[in-house]
């Protein structure tokens, strides 16, 4: 058995991208249909396979997720999270927490080893990047700890800003 804890990190980079990772995260719609930001790399990457599969799970309401096979990708599973509209969707900070609760919750009961998360509701939904940063590494740091499957959580960042955010958090959340 590993007994080592998770490793948690941060890079730079695409999601669709992500080879050496067993399942990745896709910041949905509720439809499950490809889109623009994260949606539209993974569907793209997938096939369209991606969205054929999607349309008997769907709509699927903020704060859930759901697992897929990942089609074309270098992955195994796709886990779609609709995260809250910033604004609209309330409680939108513990909706937000939801997702990388389900997400990893999901990733644990189909014995995932390793998962990476883009920065859900950031981009079309409007969440503000310092604020979800927070919920992202608190939620998934409190969660991690009942998902024994889980060696490595990677948080993928489009922009250099955002890995910049999320790599404070995590050092602050880490070494305090
Ligand atoms: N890899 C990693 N991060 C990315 C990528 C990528 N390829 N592309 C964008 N980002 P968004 P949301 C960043 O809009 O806010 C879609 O159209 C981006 O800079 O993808 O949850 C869906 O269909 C931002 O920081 O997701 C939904 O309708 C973050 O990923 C809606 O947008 C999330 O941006 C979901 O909106």
């Amino acid at each position: 058995m590993n007994t080592q804890p998770p490793l948690i990190e941060c890079i730079q980079g695409d999601i669709a991208a992500q080879a050496d990772i067993d399942a990745v995260v896709n910041a949905a719609n509720a439809q499950l249909l490809s889109g623009g930001g994260v949606a539209g790399a993974l569907h793209q990457a997938a096939g369209p396979e991606l969205a054929e599969v999607g349309r008997s799970l769907a709509p699927i309401r903020p704060g859930q997720a759901i697992i897929t096979p990942a089609f074309r990708l270098p992955n195994r599973y796709v886990i779609h999270c609709l995260g809250p509209v910033y604004g609209i969707d309330e409680p939108s900070d513990e909706l937000l927490a939801s997702c990388y609760r389900e997400a990893l919750k999901l990733a644990e009961d189909n014995a995932v080893t390793s998962i990476a998360f883009p920065a859900i509701s950031t981009g079309a939904f409007g969440y503000p990047l310092l604020e979800a940063t927070e919920i992202a590494l608190g939620s998934v740091l409190t969660t991690l700890p009942s998902c024994p499957s889980i060696q490595l959580v990677r948080f993928v960042l489009f922009d250099g800003a955002s890995w910049r955010l999320h790599q404070q958090w995590l050092e602050n959340l880490v070494h305090p």
